[in-house]
């Protein structure tokens, strides 16, 4: 489990390989009755339209616990070295365990060395700033609160309801297969389907790396759960938090689990996201002089082995 506090992380992206595809029954209704009204369009929208906001508007507020916090000098966060997956038999069998292990007492890893370019994951942040930086009007031309439709632009959780509002707008679409989805992507900026379609390959080249290590772990065939999961599906999920006026009464994500197999998440430089280990929330700190890194977690979490 997992949420995202502000101030917070600007930006996060979240790229989720599911193995079932969970069915959410019935439609959302697209007229919008909920007295949302320019809200719909976004929390950048609000703060770009009011100068100088000083308190945090009424429905954004949320009835927080005080929460019981682990300091990070108490636990650390597993951080597995992907290269050890091509090392020798030794390593390997080493670094799956490592998964392993990390799967069944946290749910959740850093990863390092795991092959993906940062000048690729530079690029992404930058198209999706890109992105979130259009005219309200454009990004409202993919907005929907139908969560079947196969990309949609949104704000907080879902806004066709009353409820309080969550700091945050996203954007979210199917990755892999990539052709069956591609006519759909955002053509603004320019470069986002090119460096989207790239960055999303090599993510779902990394899951698919991920999984064979976590069906060794379980004692399977390496390809099991690739196996498994035949044609597969990915959605990547980009977060943006706009600075808030009062971040502590307030929150990006509220405390959520991912109902995909695997996500892979890439945050900016900015904190926010947290953890639940043993029933404390661990703060997940950007570490600087860790060059390449994301974040995965995985749906052993609460099931061990
Ligand atoms: O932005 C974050 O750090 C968390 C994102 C997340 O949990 C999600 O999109 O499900």
């Amino acid at each position: 489990m997992h949420q995202a506090h502000l101030p917070g992380l600007i930006f996060s992206l979240r790229s989720t390989i599911q193995f079932v595809m969970d069915l959410i029954a019935g439609k959302s209704p697209s007229n919008d009755d909920s007295g949302c009204g320019d809200r719909r369009k976004g929390v950048k929208y609000l703060v770009d339209t009011t100068p100088c906001m000083r308190v945090l508007p009424e429905e954004y507020v949320l009835p927080l616990q005080p929460e019981k916090m682990i300091s990070s000098s108490r636990v650390a966060i597993p951080v597995i070295d992907l290269s050890g997956l091509d090392g020798s038999i030794g390593r390997r069998s080493m670094t799956v365990e490592a998964i392993g292990s990390a799967c069944a007492h946290w749910g959740f890893f850093r990863i390092i060395n795991h092959g993906i370019k940062v000048s690729l994951m530079d690029e992404m942040l930058k198209v999706l700033d890109g992105f979130f930086n259009l005219a309200a009007e454009e990004k409202m031309n993919y907005a929907s609160e139908d969560v079947m439709n196969p990309i949609r632009y949104g704000t907080s959780l879902n806004t066709s309801q009353r409820h309080a509002l969550h700091w945050r707008d996203y954007l979210r679409h199917f990755g892999h297969p990539i052709d069956n989805s591609f006519h759909l992507w955002p053509r603004n900026p320019s470069t986002y389907r090119v460096v989207v379609k790239e960055y999303l390959e090599e993510v779902w080249g990394l899951a698919i790396r991920i999984s064979g290590a976590i069906s060794e772990a379980l004692g399977l065939e390496r390809d099991y759960v690739e196996k498994s999961l035949g044609e597969g599906c990915q959605i990547v999920a980009s977060n943006y938090y706009p600075p808030c006026p009062e971040p502590h009464r307030t929150l990006g994500l509220a405390a959520h689990s991912d109902h995909g197999g695997i996500t892979i998440l890439m945050q900016n430089e900015v904190d926010g996201l947290q953890v639940k280990h043993q029933g404390e929330w661990v703060a997940v700190h950007h570490v600087p002089d860790i060059e390449q890194w994301e974040v995965q977690e995985c749906g052993a979490q609460s099931s061990g082995k």
